[in-house]
């Protein structure tokens, strides 16, 4: 029972997100606040075991992946170009196309640029390679709950360790929060101005959002840094830039523009929140991310740098590309047809993916070899909306997860996540490290992944 006991109540302090009642109109009318139920985040109920050599390496290589996106982010030319015939076939990617092109008409320079990314990687069982998923550069989710999880399985190995013969010291510290804290309020600092604020954009139904509280708490008790939230039709209507490029948002003066919505485009229902964007963009605030670093965080960019030669044009050191290059999956256009031929005689042996961010959009199996003969049959210029992934297949595991207070045995795969922050004031750069990390787990017959997507749960790694 202390085992229940003591989950459950770690696991409710996860809170993740208030079932939001729907507001009724008797509710509103009364002013009464409607009752909310906190659910706890979908967990994993012990650490999954992983190659500590394999975590060194996703560690290692986190710093030369900021260099890289940052590198990249200044190559209008290089993110235009490959983005090109995307933009032709992509409502969405061809609307951050004309905020970024705006930018670059106009010379926009952003001297000061925070990444906070977090790059997530599957281990190849039958290769035993460390491949990377995606490099996640907008709204990278759980920096605050990764920790808690950790600390979690921390505490329960240790609290039932004549049960669990396991080392709680091989679970790795995980304090992602407090370094994007920190590297957000150094973010702060280099703006330079005292009573400027931290914009948190937010999502209308935000499930998640004691992840972003969490990380906002710190930064308020450790960094005395004020933030605020605002959804992007708020920042539409209550938005303004003075003469020298200042961004307004209520009264406030803004200093970072900290994204966890605007990623998807289910955040831009209309002209308003596309506004918004693009008044942020022009404003003097330090954007995470800024259109170019979101725009270096697509799929497609990611399948551009993985051809040949390309990596060379973006970093120097030899044995830094080769430490980048280890990390790459099969990746291609859809316009090499040798590969189209093979997915659709083997279509189990890839992924398909849009250029999509939060979970959900790839295809995967049946769906990708029936995607792929349409389009081979219309001929059109759709297939430039997508990328092809070598599949990876992750190591299966037993675990027993909870979901909602009830725990359930089932057979799992994992991606482990690394937190990265980035922040640099023209040739200087303040910070540039790995900050921690996220385990998602999910049931091995699911092809989707993602927390908030409603596919994986939370976990932690036990290094062996
Ligand atoms: P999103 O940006 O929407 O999260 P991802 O590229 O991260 O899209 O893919 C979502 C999920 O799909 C991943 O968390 C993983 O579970 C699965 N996935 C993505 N790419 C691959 C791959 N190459 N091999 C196996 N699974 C994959
Ligand atoms: C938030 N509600 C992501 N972010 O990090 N996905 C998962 O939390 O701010 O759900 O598995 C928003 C993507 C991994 C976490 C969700 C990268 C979001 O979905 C933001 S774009």
């Amino acid at each position: 029972m202390m085992l229940w006991s003591g989950v459950l109540f770690v696991g409710f302090l996860l809170g993740t997100g208030i079932r939001r009642l729907k507001l009724s109109k008797e509710l509103t009318r009364s002013g009464r606040v409607p009752g909310v139920g906190l659910v706890h985040a979908p967990i994993s109920l012990l650490p999954l075991p992983f190659p500590e050599s394999c975590w060194k390496q996703a560690c290692e290589v986190a710093p030369i992946f900021n260099e890289l996106i940052d590198r990249v982010s200044l190559d209008g030319k290089f993110l235009q170009d490959s983005l090109s015939r995307t933009k032709q076939v992509d409502a969405f990617t061809s609307r951050l196309l004309d905020i970024h092109a705006t930018m670059l008409d106009s010379n926009k320079i952003e001297d000061i640029r925070l990444g906070l990314h977090r790059s997530d990687y599957m281990l190849d069982e039958q290769t035993n390679l460390l491949l990377q998923i995606e490099l996640n550069t907008i709204s990278s989710s759980f920096p605050g709950l990764s920790c808690l999880v950790s600390e979690l399985h921390r505490s329960l190995l240790h609290q039932f360790k004549q049960h669990l013969v396991l080392d709680p010291g091989r679970i790795p510290q995980n304090d992602a929060v407090g370094r994007f804290a920190e590297a957000m309020a150094k973010a702060w600092i280099e703006y330079n101005n005292p009573t400027a604020v931290v914009m948190v954009v937010v999502q209308t139904e935000e499930r998640n959002m004691y992840d972003q509280h969490w990380l906002c708490t710190v930064l308020k008790e450790r960094y005395h840094v004020r933030s605020i939230r605002k959804t992007l039709a708020e920042i539409d209507a209550q938005g303004n830039l003075l003469p020298d490029g200042t961004l307004i948002v209520d009264g406030e003066s803004v200093a970072v523009v900290y994204f966890r919505a605007g990623y998807a485009p289910t955040d831009y229902p209309s002209e308003s929140e596309w506004k918004a964007r693009l008044l942020m963009e022009k404003s003097s605030a330090v954007k995470c991310p800024s259109i170019s670093y979101h725009l270096a965080g697509t799929k497609k960019i990611q399948q551009e740098l993985a051809k040949p030669n390309i990596l060379e044009r973006f970093l120097e050191n030899k044995e830094d590309i080769a430490k980048v290059r280890k990390c790459f999956a099969g990746l291609w256009s859809l316009d090499d047809s040798n590969i189209i031929k093979d997915a659709i005689e083997r279509p189990g042996s890839y992924v398909m993916k849009p250029q999509r961010e939060g979970g959900g959009n790839n295809i995967y199996g049946d769906d990708l070899k029936l995607a792929l003969e349409r389009m081979e049959k219309v001929g059109n210029e759709e297939n430039a909306a997508y990328i092809l992934m070598q599949r990876i297949f992750p190591a299966i595991s037993p675990a027993i997860l909870m979901r909602e207070g009830v725990s359930f045995n089932d057979n799992v795969v994992s991606e482990l996540g690394v937190y990265a922050a980035y922040v640099r004031n023209k040739d200087k750069v303040i910070v540039n490290e790995h900050c921690g990390y996220l385990m998602r787990t999910k049931v091995s017959s699911s092809n989707e992944g993602g927390v908030a997507a409603g596919f994986a749960v939370l976990d932690s790694v036990y290094l062996v």
